[in-house]
């Protein structure tokens, strides 16, 4: 076996110091996305952002959580953008319609701005498993999408501010040849 490479990592941090949060927060099934709001609010204040990093927005169902998400990213004031949502089965295809349209309408966001779009959409079957997934048995997915935002965040400013930090370091092999020309 060779020698393993290791190349040059880049990843986000953990600390939301100097980063700028969006939330798009859908009202629709309101008892699940307020404990996955508080989820992810905590989950930015434990890593030290104040009121004044985050700007909230509300909208009736995830239906309209992507067209929200995408202007909040637009006004280009934000570093990531969590998108909340809770989207339940019923007896028709809606929820189908609601589901899909919600993961490609953020995917879409998120790829047409640049800006990260984490993704807390929850599609269950029943209240049950939403209620697992918002505080209780599942933990909280809210609490996992801050975190998410603030990495994603913390990533992107890496990949962009900074040229120089995607450039892999030099091996030694061409820092001799830089240091005999
Ligand atoms: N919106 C949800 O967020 N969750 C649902 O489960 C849901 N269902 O099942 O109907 C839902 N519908 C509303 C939808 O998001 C829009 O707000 C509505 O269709 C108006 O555009």
């Amino acid at each position: 076996m060779g020698d393993q490479l290791k190349p040059h990592a880049i990843q986000g941090g953990l600390s939301a110091a100097g980063l700028r949060f969006g939330i798009v927060a859908s009202r629709f099934n309101s008892f699940i996305t307020e404990r996955l709001l508080s989820g992810a609010l905590d989950a930015l204040s434990r890593a030290g952002a104040g009121e004044d990093q985050i700007q909230l927005v509300r909208v009736p169902g995830s239906f309209e959580v992507p067209v929200a998400a995408k202007k909040l990213a637009e006004t280009r004031r934000m570093d990531s953008v969590i998108c909340i949502g809770c989207v339940l089965r019923g007896e028709t295809s809606h929820y189908e319609h609601v589901a899909s349209e919600v993961a490609r309408g953020i995917q879409l966001a998120q790829m047409d701005t640049g800006v990260p779009m984490i993704f807390c959409v929850l599609t269950c079957d029943t209240l049950e498993q939403a209620i697992d997934r918002a505080g209780l048995k599942g933990g909280n997915k809210g609490f996992e999408a801050g975190l998410a935002a603030i990495e994603m965040a913390s990533l992107s400013h890496k990949l962009h501010a900074d040229r120089a930090e995607t450039a892999p370091p030099k091996s030694s092999a061409a820092k001799q040849r830089a240091r005999r020309r």
